[in-house]
């Protein structure tokens, strides 16, 4: 029996935490087994990948090869230990961030060829797509407040200036063209959101 497998996109604090912790509560309530990971991390490896990954500040010595090579690393290691075991015993796989986050920030944003990007994700990711990709849309401005709100340090990723993240956005929002994609609205209640992402959840696989 196949799983079934949902990721959760956006820029950062677009939402996409609350929202799929909101997704995996239902799930669990309705009495469906549940995984819900994230990336970079999700494994012993990936989380130690992850710290290097968010470490240090923008612009420190850290080439663009280097760290594309350590998200991969991180899906390689997330995929075969994690997530295909999960969806081979037929359960519900959540995942914060997958593939199209790596399209996005190292394609689009930091200009790495699509070619190879696709190329490294079909790898790493063992040419397992998502079933459904939850994009949270929310605008650059808007994500910026939420962060300064929230009073956290901003890792080495979210130092970079909002050019870097509209590039970023726009490639989403070009991306959530495809089927796989629901796209909603970030900018309204988390209630509401959940609402739309749980309906459109039944709508695909109940
Ligand atoms: N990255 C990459 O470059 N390449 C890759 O291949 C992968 C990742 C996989 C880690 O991501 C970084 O790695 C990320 C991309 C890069 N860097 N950046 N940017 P992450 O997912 O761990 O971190 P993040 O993207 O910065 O997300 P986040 O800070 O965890 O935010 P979020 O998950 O989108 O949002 P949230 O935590 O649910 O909410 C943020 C705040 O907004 C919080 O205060 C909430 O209470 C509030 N919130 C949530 N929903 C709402 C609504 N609906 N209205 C108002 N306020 C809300």
């Amino acid at each position: 029996m196949s799983g079934i497998f949902v990721t959760f996109e956006g820029i950062e604090g677009c939402g996409k935490s609350t929202q799929l912790l909101m997704l995996v509560d239902w799930l669990r309530k309705n009495g469906y087994e549940t995984v819900a990971t994230r990336e970079p991390g999700g494994t012993e490896m990936g989380e130690k990948i992850r710290a290097i990954l968010q470490s240090g500040n923008r612009g420190d010595v850290f080439c663009i090869r280097a760290e594309i090579l350590l998200f991969e690393a991180s899906r390689a290691q997330h995929m075969e230990e994690k997530i295909l075991p999960a969806l081979e015993s037929g359960k519900i796989v959540l995942c914060d961030r997958f593939f199209d986050s790596t399209v996005v920030y190292q394609g689009a944003a930091r200009g790495i060829d699509a070619d190879i990007v696709k190329f490294l994700n079909v790898f790493a990711s063992h040419g397992r797509s998502p079933d459904l990709t939850a994009l949270i849309d929310v605008d650059v401005g808007a994500c910026f407040k939420r962060i300064a709100a929230s009073n956290r340090r901003r890792d080495r990723i979210e130092q970079e200036d909002a050019i870097f993240f509209e590039k970023a956005r726009n490639c989403y929002l070009k991306l959530a063209e495809e089927k796989r994609f629901f796209t909603v609205d970030g900018t309204a209640s988390a209630e509401i959101i959940h609402e739309k992402i749980k309906d459109e959840f039944g709508r695909r696989f109940f």
